[in-house]
């Protein structure tokens, strides 16, 4: 097999950088490890940038989104038994958020991506990528129990934080960067209205939660858990009861309960690996850098990465110079750096850490305090957590 790029990993940043590709008349193939069921259902981000949605919907991809997606413009964050409102629109200049599920995104940009004819092959596996540094670099997989090469112009890894691609930088050029988390989050669906308009964060010292939802009816709700923790440990009352004393405030709010129907433990991890780029192997999303979930990030950065990749090809394609494409790396990196500084900065205020002091506490105190009563603070926040411009 033989294509322009070849597209390791159908999550969302494969699915949407083949998407955009196509509409910029460049052939590509995608191939995902996974069967389509397991990707549509994978239970991950809810939250979509100003910037994300407008690429969505640019693309062709937006009309469920803007059927059934939920603009928020804003969260609210509690803490001291208190809560406060962080409004997006007018701190930012207009700027919202969507809550669509990832699941949703997915299931979008497959239908397209089938309906435009491929090609997109389920169950295909990478075992490796080689000839980065030359000319025509090889993709090697497993298909239908048949071990194929795509050769390609370009590769790009869209393959996540356990992917393959990686691996086609040498180790003398990768540099990687990591912070793990004491903690873990516990998320759990259920079937139940949210108890809340819009998401709420919240500091406790009992640990972090968060409301969040997936529609009028489904809630999305996660605690703050020690690592290790396994799901069992947590039948669903226990759960019900904690989420209850972390989201406490005075005044009257009651947290409805419901059917809870899926159950996760997931660590935190903040990881970056530079350069995303090595001759013709390019690294996006997941594969080249992850956040901890609390800033909501994660799948925004996936998409911002393939937007600018995007039209570098596209630049490649119309003017022959290749000038974008070996920017790509320090374009992304510049936004990449200040999302992980967002992510650390949200999870590490709004978590407790299990050998936290009482000034650590303080501080965490004092800065959401900060956030709540200053228009410069609460201004930065809501410029993170909206997205920066998309360069
Ligand atoms: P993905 O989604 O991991 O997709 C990678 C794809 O590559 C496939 N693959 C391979 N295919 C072929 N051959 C191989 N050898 C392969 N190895 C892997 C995999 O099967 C998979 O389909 O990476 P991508 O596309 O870069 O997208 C990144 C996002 O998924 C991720 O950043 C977000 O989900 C993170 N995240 C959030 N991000 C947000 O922007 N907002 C949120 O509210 C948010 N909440 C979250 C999150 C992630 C979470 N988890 C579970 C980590 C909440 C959670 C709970
Ligand atoms: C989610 O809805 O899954 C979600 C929302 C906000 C976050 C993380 C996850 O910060």
């Amino acid at each position: 097999m033989r294509t322009t790029v070849g597209i390791v990993g159908g999550g969302p940043a494969g699915l949407l950088l083949a998407r955009l590709l196509h509409e910029s008349g460049i052939d590509s193939v995608v191939l995902e490890s996974r069967d389509r069921a397991y990707v549509e259902r994978r239970q991950r981000a809810g939250i979509l940038e100003d910037g994300t949605v407008r690429a969505l919907r640019a693309c062709g991809a937006g009309e469920r989104m803007d059927r059934e997606g939920l603009v928020h413009d804003g969260i609210e964050l509690r803490f001291g038994r208190r809560s406060h409102r962080i409004d997006f629109p007018s701190l930012t200049g207009g700027r919202r958020v969507m809550v669509y599920a990832q699941t949703e995104v997915v299931k979008d940009l497959i239908a397209l991506r089938l309906r435009e004819g491929g090609p997109l092959l389920f169950e295909a596996e990478v075992r490796a990528v080689t000839g980065a540094d030359g000319d025509r670099p090889v993709v090697h997989f497993v298909h239908e129990g048949r071990r194929q090469t795509l050769t390609c112009d370009y590769v790009v890894g869209c393959d996540g934080f356990h992917g393959v691609t990686r691996g086609a930088v040498p180790d003398g050029v990768l540099r990687t960067y990591t912070r793990d988390y004491p903690y873990s989050w516990l998320g759990i669906l259920a079937d139940v209205p949210p108890s809340c308009d819009e998401l709420i964060y919240a500091h406790s010292p009992r640990g972090f939660a968060l409301h969040s939802m997936r529609s009028p009816s489904v809630s999305r709700l996660y605690l703050q858990v020690p690592n290790g923790t396994e799901p069992d440990e947590w039948p669903d009352e226990r759960i019900w009861d904690e989420l209850d004393a972390r989201f406490a405030i005075d005044g009257d709010w009651k947290l409805a309960r419901g059917p809870i129907t899926s159950k996760a433990v997931l660590p935190m991890r903040s990881f970056v690996a530079e350069p995303m780029r090595y001759g013709r192997v390019l690294l996006a999303g997941d594969a080249a850098h992850i956040v901890p979930p609390t800033g909501a990030k994660g799948l925004n950065l996936a998409a911002s990465d393939v937007i600018v990749l995007a039209r570098a090809f596209a630049h490649l394609r119309e003017t022959g110079s290749a000038e974008l494409l070996a920017a790509y790396s320090d374009t992304c990196l510049r936004r990449v750096w200040r999302a992980e500084h967002f992510s650390y900065f949200m999870t590490t205020t709004l978590h407790t850490d299990p050998g936290q002091s009482e000034f650590d506490t303080r501080l965490q105190l004092s800065q959401l305090d900060r956030i709540a009563t200053s228009t410069a603070a609460a201004t930065d926040l809501a410029e993170n957590y909206t997205g920066l411009p998309i360069p």
